[in-house]
């Protein structure tokens, strides 16, 4: 049997602020993905470095301060959801990174609509939503660094016995 894959789901600052926590929670439960962590976070600096650590290596150190302003600007809130190929399904389910390109149906292009081109003018982050593991490595580097052993859970949803 294929073993299922866990996956770590950030509700950004954005996200929580305008009230879409629920709503954004009952996509992943309603595609059948279990939450096995789940907890809401105020990240500092120290932290935002840990989790987006190849960020600026990656797109250089304006869109990274740009981007870790953003995290910092509310508290989070932290899922971490269990699946088959839950890594692919959920990044599927978020939709690409600029919204303006994100389809319809993804959770970057049904509540966002910002386009590159408008950050990159006006200096901003991308207001997109989610974060989302992008690869089964970044999953288990993240699942540790958002959860303590005992914060990850083992347990059996009623969904599984026919999504699984
Ligand atoms: P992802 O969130 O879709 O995996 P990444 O390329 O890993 O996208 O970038 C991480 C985050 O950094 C993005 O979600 C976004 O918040 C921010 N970001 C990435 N590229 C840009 C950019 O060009 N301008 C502003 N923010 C960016
Ligand atoms: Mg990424």
């Amino acid at each position: 049997m294929a073993a299922t894959e866990r996956t770590l789901v950030l509700l950004k600052p954005d996200a929580v602020a305008r009230g879409l926590t629920g709503r954004l929670v009952q996509r992943f439960e309603d595609a059948g993905l279990k939450i096995v962590g789940l907890k809401m976070k105020h990240m500092d600096a120290d932290f935002t470095r840990k989790h987006y650590f190849d960020l600026e290596e990656r797109f250089g150190k304006g869109v990274y301060d740009a981007t870790a302003t953003y995290m910092q600007q509310g508290p989070v809130i932290a899922l971490l959801l269990e699946g088959v190929d839950a890594v692919a399904n959920v990044r599927r389910m978020i939709g690409t990174t600029f919204p303006a390109q994100a389809a319809p149906g993804t959770i970057r292009g049904d509540f966002a609509h910002m386009s590159k081109t408008y950050a990159e003018g006006t200096g901003k982050a991308i207001a997109n939503l989610v974060h989302a593991s992008g690869s089964v490595d970044e999953a288990k580097y993240e699942a540790q660094l958002w959860f303590a052993d005992e914060e990850q859970f083992d347990y059996q949803t009623l969904a599984e016995r026919y999504v699984f």
